[in-house]
């Protein structure tokens, strides 16, 4: 089964200016509106805020068909968001919504062409080794570090031989341009 996930750009739309009110019924509708979209959840820099919060929205917002809203700074930011979304539908179907805040995406491919086989697990966490009843042992080709927490790649079972550490919300499309492609043999939470 597949799922597709529409997104669209939404850019200010929650910030964006409103007609004025024609009657004190509207005024008080858009009030209500307004203080709806004061508690509306955004997604933002790998963890979870409200406007509220924010004080005002990022400037590029992207919203996913389950009606979470995430936010960027950056529109390419934004872009690569959507990309990554429109291609590995199948770990969206087989291991449930890739909008959860907070997991590590693995791929076997680079890129994200679609179809490319991936699988996510919760962070923080860690596994001490990926092969095995994982099948993911010496794999990984690229990922996309889905949370507020540095995750640290080792070369080897039981988090041996050399480390790549992954920032928050790092996103790396192709692991051989940093010498890891197919090398990945557990993962540990930083
Ligand atoms: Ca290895």
């Amino acid at each position: 089964m597949q799922r597709t996930i529409p997104a669209m750009f939404l850019a200010a739309l929650l910030a964006g200016a409103c007609d004025p009110a024609q009657s004190d019924e509207e005024a008080a509708a858009l009030a209500a509106d307004t203080a709806a979209e004061d508690a509306q959840t955004i997604f933002y820099a790998g963890e979870r805020f409200t406007i509220d919060d924010l004080g005002e929205a990022p400037p590029y917002l992207v919203t996913l068909a389950n009606g979470e809203v995430h936010g960027f700074d950056e529109e390419v930011e934004a872009e690569r968001f959507v990309d990554l979304r429109s291609g590995p539908r199948d770990l969206a179907a087989a291991y449930g919504p890739l909008a959860a805040p907070s997991q590590i995406n693995f791929w076997a491919n680079t890129g994200w062409a679609q179809g490319n086989p991936g699988i996510a697990w919760p962070i923080p966490g860690e596994i001490e080794y990926l092969g095995g009843i994982y099948d993911w042992n010496d794999r990984i080709s690229s990922t996309y570090n889905q949370s507020s927490y540095w995750v640290v790649l080792c070369e080897h079972a039981g988090f041996g031989g050399n480390k790549y550490w992954l920032e928050p919300g790092a996103i790396r499309d192709d692991l051989r341009k940093v010498d890891w492609n197919d090398r990945v043999s557990s993962y540990y939470t930083d």
